[in-house]
């Protein structure tokens, strides 16, 4: 079977919408027909500061949620990033092929760095496509389910590969991104023309883990126009269109037939269908997470388990790597 690898970041105490929507469901849905790795990459969540005690919770949390979202540990690989060193070492034998300027192009380094500014962004953060790349190459990854903000990051991990290969011989798959066009790019409620992120945060974003009547709140006071159609034009009227591919998504219903529906209503309307829609998966959803959380201990277990099993992987190719680059095997 061909295999797929992904990971979200253990940042925030929750996942949003657009975690859910462009990663998270995907994930889920591609177990069926992949061999699936899905990694808490908790080396990434420190490279732009951050609260132990609230980092290991994190972790926790979003494993809960991967489950919670579908994923299962028996049919995936589930596991923690650190639990695999291999990450970690991979990441500094491709940073030593990877150019300076290459890597300065990245653009969501240029915007993080931007918005932290120059003397808070660490190199760690400058690094981080550099991991991604081994998080996805170690595992021979054929699929890396995404939204839309990372597919640089994937071309780099495609040029990273094939570089390695080219220099020291065929040992890497070259992987794709999957990017469903529908749900690629989740916006902000109340910035409809930025990225829904859980380090802007505000009330834009819709957090699955929110009180609901939080999130109610949040979709009711979603940014909408002075106009009254409810029609998808992303260009003139970038709230609604993007409260209506959140319904589209969340009802499994196509887009033309909720335009079709709305004809003649309001903006109310809308929101309030699609409140009811995001709340048909946020409810059960938080129920299964505080299921998952009860009991840490079974938790920690199951992530035991897919570290193990992520390491019968890439602890190979890793073997591989060190021996095409010339590094002595240890007696
Ligand atoms: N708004 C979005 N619409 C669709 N997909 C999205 N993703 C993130 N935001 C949207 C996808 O979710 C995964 C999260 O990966 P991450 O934890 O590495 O975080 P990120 O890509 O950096 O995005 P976040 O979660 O909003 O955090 P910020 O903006 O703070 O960095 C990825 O697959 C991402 O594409």
């Amino acid at each position: 079977r061909p295999r797929v690898f992904s990971g979200m970041q253990p940042t925030n105490a929750s996942l949003h919408l657009g975690n859910y929507l462009g990663a998270l469901r995907q994930w889920a849905a591609m177990q069926d027909h992949y061999d699936a790795f899905y990694c808490v990459v908790d080396l990434h969540a420190i490279t732009a500061g951050h609260d132990a005690d609230q980092l290991r919770q994190r972790t926790r949390v979003t494993a809960a949620q991967y489950i919670a979202g579908g994923v299962d540990p028996e049919r995936s690989t589930l596991f923690v990033q650190s639990h695999v060193p291999e990450h970690a070492q991979l990441a500094w034998v491709l940073s030593c092929i990877t150019g300076f300027g290459e890597a300065s192009r990245m653009t969501q380094f240029k915007d993080k760095a931007a918005r932290q500014g120059a003397d808070a962004t660490t190199v760690g953060l400058f690094t981080y496509p550099v991991l991604q790349a081994a998080d996805i190459l170690l595992y021979h990854a054929d699929k890396v389910p995404v939204g839309e903000d990372q597919r640089q990051h994937i071309e780099l991990t495609r040029d990273l590969g094939g570089r390695f290969n080219s220099r020291f011989g065929p040992t890497f798959t070259l992987p794709s991104p999957y990017i469903p066009e529908a749900t690629a790019k989740i916006y902000d409620l109340q910035d409809p023309t930025a990225k829904m992120s859980k380090s802007v945060g505000g009330s834009g974003l819709i957090e699955l883990l929110d009180e609901p009547k939080t999130i109610e709140k949040r979709i009711k006071s979603a940014v909408t126009d002075t106009g009254r159609e409810i029609v998808a034009d992303r260009e003139n009227k970038p709230g609604v269109a993007n409260l209506i591919t959140i319904l589209s998504a969340m009802s499994a219903r196509p887009v033309a037939d909720i335009e079709q529906d709305f004809v003649g209503r309001g903006y109310g309307d809308l929101k309030k269908e699609v409140t009811s829609a995001v709340m048909e998966t946020v409810l059960p959803f938080q129920q299964r997470v505080r299921e998952l959380l009860d009991d840490p201990a079974e938790l920690d277990a199951l992530l035991a388990r897919g570290a193990a099993k992520a390491r019968e992987v890439s602890a190979h190719t890793l073997r591989q790597v060190y021996d095409r680059i010339g590094f002595l095997e240890p007696e």
